[in-house]
């Protein structure tokens, strides 16, 4: 039975502020830490059920607002594969979070376990993380309410990174079966991590130094301790580690900040030489953006489509040189946001796929490949392995060294590639092993293909909801008439191609353009937004 008094008892304790409403968006909920406190305390009972109804299979809960300022925070749930939380119950967590009272709240969980057919007497449990917000330690203990509450087993996995806590429940869910991902603790991880880094990049030039902005948030606690498993096998500058001072976290810094203002983050000016490397974590360590400077000390920027190209190329190859063309199928899931060159660069040598924004359609659309990349611009991706590929990786018998090495080396990215969720540390291992075996610096990398100067817009409206679109979101639908203004503005643009959709995460609108000269995209977008204002 429901444990309805333990439940009324710490519910009090967190009650909802009448004046607000909380969405389960793709991000989870996230806005302003100080006002999550009655949305952990449900989130931490909502966890419970939904372990409770996988049959006691460990949830995930992680407590981040990413990329966003300081103050924000946010928390959302992962299931037991280490994948986002199943779309059906997004409204669930919706309807939770927003009932207006404890006797409402009681009820709507009373509702849900009767909809879902959730079995009390199974056992619930959870992990839980955190990042290093300072509103954290508090929303972290309201959820730990919400756990006490209905009796969840929780293991507490402290301050760590989302793809850290994401390889947690899947190491956990996995644990003592014949698809273990590794042990279920942080040296797990960094040692699946730095052994396979070690193996693929054996009797390769050490790599050349490459500086990692950490956004002064939980990634520098990371970096630090995976610095500390690879050795000497890769140097590694860690800067923007200050994640104790306040004001710091993702200021000025950051792989949003790079990639929002494609330029270096002010602070790394002095420590960046003509020629070095570096790359951009955010505040969760989730996204990575890589740049360098040239010999003249002009900055240029990697992002993550310069990194599917570059990842999903050397898979190809290997796969060819493993002699598995005929078997393992690579493909690459972007979305309406990727850069038109990279598609364009892409389509040429593999099948390409847009899907709409948010992780959970990129990662779907990518199981259905052999071997699927998926990345969006902004630096947040991975690869996927089936099931089938690594099984096949595991049983092929090579018939010639060059085949075995290039097996070993697919075998090797398997555990090297976080397959839960995007992973800034492991995707910068695994760009670092590309470069070394193509013998790329930034430059060859760079010219893969040349990206179309873009601009990313906000409009803030009075209603975003009245936005809606198609085409994976590059054709507007509503509000009527609107799509055939902006094509008509598109088509006077050499290289045009802009598209308009609401935020999921925002309360604003959201305006892309892309043509061949800067200054007509610029100009592009700001018509554009002009349309939609
Ligand atoms: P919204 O706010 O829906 O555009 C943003 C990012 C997504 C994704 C989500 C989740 C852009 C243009 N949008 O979504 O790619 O990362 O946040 O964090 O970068
Ligand atoms: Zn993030």
């Amino acid at each position: 039975e429901l444990p309805v008094r333990a439940i009324q008892v710490l519910a009090d304790a967190h009650p909802k502020p009448s004046h607000l409403y909380f969405q389960y968006g793709t991000a989870g909920f996230r806005t302003l830490g100080s006002t999550l406190d009655s949305v952990l305390f449900r989130v931490g009972i909502l966890a419970g059920l939904r372990s409770k109804r996988l049959d006691g299979r460990t949830i995930g809960v992680m407590v981040t607002a990413s990329h966003n300022p300081e103050q924000d925070n946010g928390v959302k749930l992962v299931d037991p594969r280490g994948e986002m939380l199943e779309a059906s119950w997004e409204v669930h967590a919706t309807a939770l979070a927003n009932a207006p009272s404890t006797d409402a709240f009681i009820e709507a969980v009373s509702a849900l376990v009767q909809s879902a057919r959730i079995d009390l007497s199974k056992p619930a449990r959870v992990v839980y993380a955190r990042d290093t917000r300072p509103s954290g330690p508090a929303l972290i203990s309201a959820l730990e309410d919400g756990f006490k509450a209905l009796g969840v087993e929780a293991r507490d996995a402290g301050v760590t990174t989302t793809p850290i806590l994401h390889y947690l429940v899947k190491a956990i869910n996995t644990k003592g079966t014949n698809e273990s991902y590794g042990d279920d603790s942080e040296d797990g991880y960094y040692t699946k991590l730095s052994a396979s880094f070690k193996k693929l990049i054996a009797g390769k030039a050490t790599p050349d130094t490459v500086v990692i902005d950490c956004a002064n948030g939980v990634g520098a606690i990371a970096a630090k301790n995976l610095q500390a498993y690879l050795g000497t096998s890769i140097p590694l500058v860690l800067e923007n580690t200050d994640t104790t001072s306040r004001g710091k976290l993702n200021d000025s810094c950051g792989a949003d900040y790079v990639k929002t203002m494609q330029r270096l983050p002010p602070n790394l000016v002095d420590v960046m030489k003509p020629g070095q490397r570096a790359c951009s974590l955010d505040g969760d360590a989730d996204r990575l953006m890589y740049y360098y400077l040239d010999e003249r000390g002009q900055f240029h920027m990697l992002d993550g489509d310069k990194i599917a190209a570059l990842v999903a190329a050397f898979i190809v190859e290997q796969v060819k040189l493993a002699g598995l063309e005929s078997e393992i199928k690579v493909g690459v899931v972007q979305t309406a946001y990727a850069n038109g060159a990279s598609t364009k660069y892409l389509e040429e040598r593999l099948p390409v796929k847009c899907v709409s924004t948010g992780v959970k359609h990129l990662h779907h659309a990518a199981e259905h490949y052999s071997i699927g990349v998926y990345f969006e611009a902004n630096g947040h991706g991975t690869v996927l392995f089936s099931p089938a590929t690594q099984e096949i990786l595991t049983k092929h018998e090579p018939s010639t060294p060059a085949q075995s090495t290039a097996l070993n080396h697919l075998i090797n990215l398997t555990q090297l590639i976080n397959q839960t969720v995007g992973d800034a540390l492991s995707d910068m291992l695994l760009v670092e092993v590309v470069l070394a075996h193509k013998s790329y610096s930034g430059v060859e990398w760079n010219s893969l293909y040349a990206d179309l100067p873009n601009r990313l817009v906000k409009v803030v409206v009075g209603d975003r909801n009245a936005f809606k679109t198609e085409d994976a979101e590059r054709r507007l639908v509503n509000p009527p008439g609107l799509q055939e203004k902006i094509h008509e503005l598109v088509r006077r643009y050499e290289g045009g191609r802009s598209f308009v959709r609401p935020s999921g995460t925002e309360d604003v609108v959201r305006v892309y353009a892309e043509a061949v000269l800067r200054a007509q995209a610029d100009e592009l977008a700001f018509r554009v937004a002009g349309l939609v204002y």
